[in-house]
Protein backbone atom coordinates (compact mmCIF):
# COMPACT_ATOMS: atom_id res chain seq x y z
CA UNK A 1 0.00 0.00 0.00
CA UNK A 2 1.48 3.52 -0.99
CA UNK A 3 2.28 6.06 1.92
CA UNK A 4 0.04 8.96 2.04
CA UNK A 5 0.62 11.90 4.01
CA UNK A 6 -1.99 10.48 6.48
CA UNK A 7 -0.36 7.10 7.06
CA UNK A 8 2.97 8.65 7.62
CA UNK A 9 1.62 10.69 10.01
CA UNK A 10 0.02 8.02 11.57
CA UNK A 11 2.99 6.01 11.78
CA UNK A 12 4.95 9.15 12.82
CA UNK A 13 2.75 9.95 15.87
CA UNK A 14 3.57 5.90 17.48
CA UNK A 15 7.25 6.99 18.01
CA UNK A 16 7.25 10.74 17.79
CA UNK A 17 5.43 13.09 19.93
CA UNK A 18 3.08 14.55 17.67
CA UNK A 19 4.78 12.67 14.59
CA UNK A 20 7.05 15.69 14.56
CA UNK A 21 10.59 16.52 15.53
CA UNK A 22 9.48 20.11 16.39
CA UNK A 23 5.78 21.73 17.13
CA UNK A 24 5.03 24.02 14.21
CA UNK A 25 5.43 21.38 11.97
CA UNK A 26 2.14 19.25 12.78
CA UNK A 27 -0.15 21.94 11.58
CA UNK A 28 -1.94 22.29 15.00
CA UNK A 29 -2.39 25.97 14.50
CA UNK A 30 -4.13 25.23 10.75
CA UNK A 31 -5.45 21.88 10.97
CA UNK A 32 -5.51 18.80 8.89
CA UNK A 33 -2.39 17.16 8.27
CA UNK A 34 1.19 17.98 7.47
CA UNK A 35 2.95 17.12 5.02
CA UNK A 36 5.34 14.41 4.60
CA UNK A 37 8.25 15.71 2.22
CA UNK A 38 10.86 12.94 0.45
CA UNK A 39 12.60 15.91 -1.92
CA UNK A 40 13.19 19.40 -3.10
CA UNK A 41 14.91 21.33 -5.70
CA UNK A 42 14.61 25.10 -5.98
CA UNK A 43 11.78 26.77 -5.26
CA UNK A 44 9.94 23.06 -5.21
CA UNK A 45 8.79 20.42 -2.51
CA UNK A 46 7.94 17.32 -3.40
CA UNK A 47 5.27 15.45 -0.35
CA UNK A 48 5.19 11.65 0.04
CA UNK A 49 2.43 11.27 -2.67
CA UNK A 50 4.22 12.76 -5.60
CA UNK A 51 2.25 16.54 -5.12
CA UNK A 52 4.97 19.08 -5.66
CA UNK A 53 4.69 22.44 -4.07
CA UNK A 54 5.69 26.28 -4.34
CA UNK A 55 7.79 26.58 -0.85
CA UNK A 56 7.64 29.85 1.01
CA UNK A 57 8.93 28.29 4.08
CA UNK A 58 12.21 27.47 2.66
CA UNK A 59 12.85 25.12 6.17
CA UNK A 60 11.93 28.37 8.23
CA UNK A 61 15.14 30.34 6.17
CA UNK A 62 18.20 28.04 5.30
CA UNK A 63 17.00 27.51 2.20
CA UNK A 64 18.02 30.59 0.94
CA UNK A 65 19.62 30.27 -2.17
CA UNK A 66 17.01 27.49 -3.05
CA UNK A 67 16.56 23.62 -2.04
CA UNK A 68 19.68 21.24 -3.75
CA UNK A 69 21.40 24.19 -5.10
CA UNK A 70 24.25 22.26 -7.02
CA UNK A 71 27.13 23.96 -5.47
CA UNK A 72 25.51 23.50 -1.68
CA UNK A 73 25.30 19.71 -2.52
CA UNK A 74 29.05 18.88 -4.22
CA UNK A 75 30.24 21.35 -1.43
CA UNK A 76 28.70 19.16 1.17
CA UNK A 77 29.05 15.54 -0.57
CA UNK A 78 32.76 16.38 -1.08
CA UNK A 79 33.24 17.36 2.64
CA UNK A 80 31.28 14.38 3.68
CA UNK A 81 33.95 11.76 1.11
CA UNK A 82 37.17 12.75 3.58
CA UNK A 83 35.27 12.04 6.94
CA UNK A 84 31.71 14.04 8.72
CA UNK A 85 33.74 14.89 12.20
CA UNK A 86 36.57 15.32 13.87
CA UNK A 87 36.18 16.55 17.38
CA UNK A 88 39.27 18.79 16.46
CA UNK A 89 39.60 22.23 14.50
CA UNK A 90 39.87 22.46 10.53
CA UNK A 91 40.87 25.14 8.32
CA UNK A 92 37.24 25.24 6.89
CA UNK A 93 35.48 26.83 10.41
CA UNK A 94 37.76 29.63 10.67
CA UNK A 95 37.09 30.60 7.04
CA UNK A 96 33.61 30.45 8.11
CA UNK A 97 34.46 32.34 11.09
CA UNK A 98 36.03 34.91 8.89
CA UNK A 99 33.52 35.36 6.32
CA UNK A 100 30.97 36.02 8.71
CA UNK A 101 32.92 38.76 10.74
CA UNK A 102 33.62 40.15 6.87
CA UNK A 103 29.79 40.89 6.67
CA UNK A 104 29.05 41.54 10.26
CA UNK A 105 31.98 43.09 11.28
CA UNK A 106 30.52 43.42 15.17
CA UNK A 107 31.20 40.08 15.77
CA UNK A 108 35.04 40.58 16.34
CA UNK A 109 34.76 37.29 17.65
CA UNK A 110 32.45 34.34 17.48
CA UNK A 111 31.82 30.67 18.15
CA UNK A 112 30.10 28.26 16.38
CA UNK A 113 27.36 25.95 17.53
CA UNK A 114 24.62 23.47 16.19
CA UNK A 115 21.08 25.66 16.09
CA UNK A 116 19.96 28.87 17.07
CA UNK A 117 18.80 27.54 20.10
CA UNK A 118 22.36 27.15 21.56
CA UNK A 119 23.46 30.26 20.13
CA UNK A 120 20.81 32.31 22.33
CA UNK A 121 21.55 30.00 25.02
CA UNK A 122 25.31 30.45 25.04
CA UNK A 123 25.42 34.63 24.51
CA UNK A 124 22.73 34.69 27.71
CA UNK A 125 25.13 32.94 29.51
CA UNK A 126 27.94 35.09 28.24
CA UNK A 127 25.90 38.19 29.26
CA UNK A 128 25.64 37.29 32.59
CA UNK A 129 29.19 35.60 33.19
CA UNK A 130 30.32 39.28 31.53
CA UNK A 131 28.69 41.21 33.51
CA UNK A 132 27.97 39.31 36.44
CA UNK A 133 24.45 40.50 36.63
CA UNK A 134 20.90 37.76 36.49
CA UNK A 135 18.45 39.56 34.87
CA UNK A 136 17.63 39.82 30.83
CA UNK A 137 14.76 41.49 29.14
CA UNK A 138 13.27 40.18 26.32
CA UNK A 139 10.30 41.00 24.71
CA UNK A 140 6.84 39.17 24.20
CA UNK A 141 6.15 37.56 20.54
CA UNK A 142 10.04 36.86 20.23
CA UNK A 143 11.29 33.73 20.03
CA UNK A 144 14.77 33.16 21.01
CA UNK A 145 14.84 28.99 20.30
CA UNK A 146 13.89 26.96 23.86
CA UNK A 147 16.30 27.22 26.49
CA UNK A 148 14.94 27.50 29.82
CA UNK A 149 15.60 31.51 30.17
CA UNK A 150 13.78 32.35 27.30
CA UNK A 151 10.81 30.22 27.64
CA UNK A 152 9.07 32.96 29.58
CA UNK A 153 5.81 34.95 29.52
CA UNK A 154 5.57 38.36 30.95
CA UNK A 155 4.78 38.49 34.14
CA UNK A 156 1.60 40.56 35.98
CA UNK A 157 3.31 43.77 36.08
CA UNK A 158 6.06 45.74 34.52
CA UNK A 159 8.36 44.82 36.42
CA UNK A 160 7.50 41.91 38.02
CA UNK A 161 10.07 39.00 36.52
CA UNK A 162 8.64 36.27 34.50
CA UNK A 163 6.61 33.09 34.30
CA UNK A 164 7.12 30.12 32.44
CA UNK A 165 5.80 30.00 29.16
CA UNK A 166 6.48 26.05 29.12
CA UNK A 167 5.88 23.51 32.08
CA UNK A 168 9.31 21.79 32.99
CA UNK A 169 10.90 25.41 33.53
CA UNK A 170 11.60 26.52 37.15
CA UNK A 171 9.92 29.54 38.42
CA UNK A 172 13.15 30.38 39.74
CA UNK A 173 14.35 30.15 36.41
CA UNK A 174 12.30 32.25 35.06
CA UNK A 175 12.16 35.08 37.87
CA UNK A 176 15.39 36.42 35.99
CA UNK A 177 13.61 37.39 32.57
CA UNK A 178 11.60 40.46 32.41
CA UNK A 179 9.16 40.28 29.15
CA UNK A 180 8.36 43.64 27.60
CA UNK A 181 6.02 44.42 24.38
CA UNK A 182 8.05 45.20 21.46
CA UNK A 183 7.97 48.38 19.99
CA UNK A 184 7.31 49.95 23.37
CA UNK A 185 10.17 52.19 23.67
CA UNK A 186 8.28 54.18 27.60
CA UNK A 187 8.39 50.42 28.85
CA UNK A 188 11.95 49.85 28.33
CA UNK A 189 13.08 53.32 29.68
CA UNK A 190 11.18 52.75 32.60
CA UNK A 191 12.15 49.36 33.48
CA UNK A 192 16.05 50.44 33.38
CA UNK A 193 14.85 53.10 35.22
CA UNK A 194 13.75 50.78 37.85
CA UNK A 195 16.35 47.52 37.48
CA UNK A 196 18.94 48.45 35.26
CA UNK A 197 21.28 47.55 37.75
CA UNK A 198 20.72 44.09 37.54
CA UNK A 199 20.25 43.72 33.73
CA UNK A 200 22.53 42.06 32.27
CA UNK A 201 21.08 41.96 28.65
CA UNK A 202 18.24 42.98 26.70
CA UNK A 203 17.78 40.18 23.45
CA UNK A 204 15.52 41.46 20.41
CA UNK A 205 14.85 40.32 17.30
CA UNK A 206 16.00 43.39 15.58
CA UNK A 207 12.87 42.04 12.65
CA UNK A 208 10.75 40.08 14.64
CA UNK A 209 9.73 37.36 12.42
CA UNK A 210 8.02 34.91 15.56
CA UNK A 211 4.91 36.67 15.97
CA UNK A 212 4.31 36.86 12.23
CA UNK A 213 6.51 39.52 10.97
CA UNK A 214 6.88 42.97 12.40
CA UNK A 215 9.46 45.61 11.89
CA UNK A 216 11.43 47.71 14.59
CA UNK A 217 8.89 51.00 15.36
CA UNK A 218 11.37 54.36 14.13
CA UNK A 219 13.75 54.92 16.94
CA UNK A 220 13.27 51.34 19.28
CA UNK A 221 16.57 49.70 18.40
CA UNK A 222 18.62 52.58 18.89
CA UNK A 223 16.83 53.61 22.56
CA UNK A 224 17.56 49.79 23.34
CA UNK A 225 21.40 50.37 22.46
CA UNK A 226 21.49 53.90 24.43
CA UNK A 227 20.14 52.12 27.25
CA UNK A 228 21.91 49.02 27.42
CA UNK A 229 25.35 51.46 26.97
CA UNK A 230 24.48 53.84 29.69
CA UNK A 231 23.34 50.81 32.10
CA UNK A 232 25.96 48.70 31.48
CA UNK A 233 24.07 45.81 29.76
CA UNK A 234 24.51 43.51 26.67
CA UNK A 235 23.04 44.11 23.95
CA UNK A 236 22.23 41.07 22.18
CA UNK A 237 20.79 41.00 18.33
CA UNK A 238 19.01 37.66 17.84
CA UNK A 239 19.31 37.15 13.86
CA UNK A 240 19.12 33.36 13.93
CA UNK A 241 16.37 34.78 11.34
CA UNK A 242 17.12 37.70 10.10
CA UNK A 243 21.17 37.27 9.66
CA UNK A 244 22.06 37.10 5.63
CA UNK A 245 18.17 37.22 5.38
CA UNK A 246 17.24 40.68 5.30
CA UNK A 247 20.40 41.93 3.55
CA UNK A 248 24.06 40.66 3.48
CA UNK A 249 24.99 42.47 7.03
CA UNK A 250 21.94 41.39 8.87
CA UNK A 251 19.33 43.40 10.44
CA UNK A 252 22.40 45.76 12.50
CA UNK A 253 23.60 47.12 8.94
CA UNK A 254 19.91 47.43 7.76
CA UNK A 255 19.31 50.02 11.02
CA UNK A 256 22.84 51.09 11.36
CA UNK A 257 22.85 49.77 15.39
CA UNK A 258 25.59 47.81 16.64
CA UNK A 259 24.69 44.93 19.14
CA UNK A 260 27.29 44.01 21.60
CA UNK A 261 26.68 40.00 20.73
CA UNK A 262 24.70 38.83 17.61
CA UNK A 263 23.16 35.25 17.54
CA UNK A 264 22.78 33.44 13.72
CA UNK A 265 21.38 30.49 12.60
CA UNK A 266 19.73 29.29 9.46
CA UNK A 267 21.30 30.30 6.45
CA UNK A 268 24.70 30.31 8.03
CA UNK A 269 24.59 26.29 7.77
CA UNK A 270 22.28 26.38 4.54
CA UNK A 271 20.05 23.68 5.61
CA UNK A 272 22.36 21.98 8.19
CA UNK A 273 23.09 22.35 12.07
CA UNK A 274 24.91 25.41 12.49
CA UNK A 275 24.40 27.96 14.15
CA UNK A 276 27.10 31.15 15.65
CA UNK A 277 27.31 33.84 18.22
CA UNK A 278 29.44 36.50 18.40
CA UNK A 279 30.50 40.01 18.98
CA UNK A 280 32.61 42.15 20.97
CA UNK A 281 36.25 41.01 21.61
CA UNK A 282 36.32 42.08 25.49
CA UNK A 283 32.97 40.12 25.71
CA UNK A 284 34.04 37.04 23.85
CA UNK A 285 37.27 36.28 25.55
CA UNK A 286 35.42 35.34 28.57
CA UNK A 287 34.12 32.20 26.92
CA UNK A 288 36.30 28.70 27.44
CA UNK A 289 39.07 28.19 27.24
CA UNK A 290 40.01 31.34 27.44
CA UNK A 291 37.76 32.63 30.08
CA UNK A 292 35.22 31.09 32.46
CA UNK A 293 32.09 30.76 31.09
CA UNK A 294 31.52 27.68 29.34
CA UNK A 295 30.29 27.18 26.30
CA UNK A 296 30.77 23.46 24.13
CA UNK A 297 29.52 21.43 21.76
CA UNK A 298 30.23 18.11 20.24
CA UNK A 299 29.56 18.68 16.56
CA UNK A 300 29.95 22.25 16.55
CA UNK A 301 32.44 23.35 13.44
CA UNK A 302 31.81 20.29 11.96
CA UNK A 303 33.17 20.25 8.47
CA UNK A 304 30.14 19.08 6.29
CA UNK A 305 28.23 21.70 7.95
CA UNK A 306 30.25 24.20 7.45
CA UNK A 307 30.65 23.14 4.17
CA UNK A 308 26.99 23.64 3.37
CA UNK A 309 27.25 26.95 5.03
CA UNK A 310 30.56 28.06 3.31
CA UNK A 311 28.85 27.12 0.13
CA UNK A 312 25.45 29.29 0.84
CA UNK A 313 27.48 32.23 1.71
CA UNK A 314 29.35 32.46 -1.00
CA UNK A 315 26.25 32.48 -3.11
CA UNK A 316 24.75 34.71 -1.26
CA UNK A 317 27.69 37.21 -1.33
CA UNK A 318 27.34 37.78 -5.09
CA UNK A 319 26.55 40.69 -6.55
CA UNK A 320 23.16 41.36 -7.03
CA UNK A 321 22.15 38.55 -4.53
CA UNK A 322 19.70 40.53 -2.49
CA UNK A 323 18.71 43.41 -4.92
CA UNK A 324 16.75 40.43 -7.03
CA UNK A 325 16.01 38.31 -3.68
CA UNK A 326 14.44 41.50 -2.27
CA UNK A 327 12.60 42.45 -5.45
CA UNK A 328 11.30 38.61 -5.92
CA UNK A 329 9.66 39.01 -2.30
CA UNK A 330 8.22 42.46 -2.65
CA UNK A 331 6.63 41.48 -6.04
CA UNK A 332 5.09 38.74 -3.69
CA UNK A 333 3.62 40.88 -0.97
CA UNK A 334 2.51 43.52 -3.49
CA UNK A 335 0.45 41.14 -5.62
CA UNK A 336 -0.91 39.58 -2.91
CA UNK A 337 -1.67 42.70 -1.60
CA UNK A 338 -3.64 43.96 -5.02
CA UNK A 339 -4.92 40.41 -5.21
CA UNK A 340 -7.12 40.37 -1.93
CA UNK A 341 -7.96 44.39 -2.97
CA UNK A 342 -9.54 43.10 -5.77
CA UNK A 343 -11.57 40.49 -4.06
CA UNK A 344 -12.50 42.56 -1.31
CA UNK A 345 -10.63 40.87 1.06
CA UNK A 346 -9.13 42.72 4.03
CA UNK A 347 -5.42 41.94 4.11
CA UNK A 348 -1.96 43.43 4.61
CA UNK A 349 1.35 42.35 3.47
CA UNK A 350 5.15 43.48 3.41
CA UNK A 351 8.63 42.41 3.02
CA UNK A 352 12.16 42.90 4.79
CA UNK A 353 14.85 41.58 2.37
CA UNK A 354 14.14 37.51 1.44
CA UNK A 355 11.42 37.46 4.55
CA UNK A 356 7.53 38.79 4.24
CA UNK A 357 4.36 38.99 6.35
CA UNK A 358 0.87 38.28 5.61
CA UNK A 359 -1.82 39.45 8.06
CA UNK A 360 -5.57 39.65 7.54
CA UNK A 361 -5.92 42.42 8.84
CA UNK A 362 -6.29 46.06 6.89
CA UNK A 363 -2.69 47.96 8.29
CA UNK A 364 0.22 46.36 8.90
CA UNK A 365 0.65 45.33 12.69
CA UNK A 366 3.23 47.57 14.86
CA UNK A 367 3.05 45.41 17.93
CA UNK A 368 1.88 41.58 18.81
CA UNK A 369 -1.85 42.95 19.89
CA UNK A 370 -2.53 44.10 16.29
CA UNK A 371 -1.01 40.87 15.02
CA UNK A 372 -3.25 38.94 17.73
CA UNK A 373 -6.29 40.93 16.11
CA UNK A 374 -6.06 39.54 12.51
CA UNK A 375 -8.48 37.12 11.48
CA UNK A 376 -6.90 33.41 12.29
CA UNK A 377 -9.80 32.29 10.92
CA UNK A 378 -9.26 33.33 7.63
CA UNK A 379 -5.57 32.78 7.23
CA UNK A 380 -6.42 29.06 8.47
CA UNK A 381 -8.54 29.01 5.26
CA UNK A 382 -6.39 30.61 3.24
CA UNK A 383 -3.81 28.83 3.72
CA UNK A 384 -5.85 25.31 3.14
CA UNK A 385 -7.03 26.96 0.00
CA UNK A 386 -3.27 27.59 -1.09
CA UNK A 387 -2.06 24.26 0.17
CA UNK A 388 -4.36 22.62 -2.27
CA UNK A 389 -3.18 24.41 -5.12
CA UNK A 390 0.15 23.73 -4.90
CA UNK A 391 1.37 26.99 -2.79
CA UNK A 392 2.84 26.04 0.81
CA UNK A 393 3.18 28.67 3.15
CA UNK A 394 3.91 28.64 6.66
CA UNK A 395 1.16 26.57 8.62
CA UNK A 396 0.77 29.75 11.55
CA UNK A 397 -0.44 33.17 11.24
CA UNK A 398 2.29 33.84 13.71
CA UNK A 399 5.02 33.08 11.61
CA UNK A 400 7.30 34.82 8.66
CA UNK A 401 7.26 33.31 5.42
CA UNK A 402 10.86 33.02 3.68
CA UNK A 403 11.30 33.53 -0.73
CA UNK A 404 14.73 32.02 -1.85
CA UNK A 405 16.79 33.21 -5.35
CA UNK A 406 14.73 29.89 -7.19
CA UNK A 407 11.27 31.73 -7.13
CA UNK A 408 11.55 32.90 -10.21
CA UNK A 409 8.97 35.67 -12.13
CA UNK A 410 6.84 31.97 -13.58
CA UNK A 411 6.78 30.55 -9.79
CA UNK A 412 5.73 34.50 -8.10
CA UNK A 413 3.07 34.26 -11.25
CA UNK A 414 1.89 30.35 -10.25
CA UNK A 415 1.53 31.81 -6.51
CA UNK A 416 -0.13 35.01 -7.84
CA UNK A 417 -2.50 33.58 -9.66
CA UNK A 418 -3.66 30.81 -7.18
CA UNK A 419 -3.54 33.49 -4.60
CA UNK A 420 -6.33 35.28 -6.54
CA UNK A 421 -8.84 32.59 -6.40
CA UNK A 422 -8.28 31.84 -2.96
CA UNK A 423 -8.92 35.56 -2.43
CA UNK A 424 -12.65 35.03 -4.59
CA UNK A 425 -13.35 32.19 -2.71
CA UNK A 426 -12.64 34.34 0.83
CA UNK A 427 -14.69 37.21 0.02
CA UNK A 428 -17.45 34.27 -1.12
CA UNK A 429 -17.67 32.85 1.93
P1 LIG B 1 16.79 26.79 16.32
O1 LIG B 1 17.20 26.26 17.67
O2 LIG B 1 15.40 26.31 15.93
O3 LIG B 1 17.84 26.53 15.24
O4 LIG B 1 16.72 28.38 16.41
C1 LIG B 1 15.89 28.97 17.38
C2 LIG B 1 15.58 30.40 16.97
C3 LIG B 1 16.27 31.43 17.59
N1 LIG B 1 16.04 32.73 17.26
C4 LIG B 1 15.14 33.05 16.28
C5 LIG B 1 14.91 34.49 15.94
C6 LIG B 1 14.42 32.02 15.61
O5 LIG B 1 13.52 32.36 14.65
C7 LIG B 1 14.64 30.67 15.95
C8 LIG B 1 13.87 29.53 15.30
N2 LIG B 1 12.82 29.91 14.40
C9 LIG B 1 11.75 28.95 14.24
C10 LIG B 1 10.74 29.59 13.27
N3 LIG B 1 9.72 30.28 13.93
C11 LIG B 1 12.24 27.62 13.77
C12 LIG B 1 11.14 26.67 13.35
C13 LIG B 1 10.85 25.63 14.41
O6 LIG B 1 10.85 25.96 15.63
O7 LIG B 1 10.61 24.47 14.01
Amino acid sequence: MKDTNESLFERAGASIPGGVNSPVRAFRSVGGCPRFFVSAAGARLTDAEGREYIDYVGSWGPAIVGHAHPEVVAAVQQAAARGLSFGAPTPAETELAELVRSHLPSMEMLRLVSSGTEATMSAIRLARGHTGRDAIVKFDGCYHGHADSLLVKAGSGLLTFGNPSSAGVPEDFARHTIVLDYNDADQIEETFRSAGARIAAVIVEPVAGNMNLVVPAPGFLARLRELCTHYGALLIFDEVMTGFRVGLGGAQTLYDIQPDLTTLGKVIGGGMPVGAFGGRREVMQKIAPLGPVYQAGTLSGNPVAVAAGLATLRIVGQPGFYERLGAATRQLTDGLTAAARAAGVAFSAQAVGGMFGLYFRRELPGTLAEVMAGDTVRFKRFFHAMLARGIYLAPSAFEAGFVSAAHDADTLARTLAAASACFAELADA
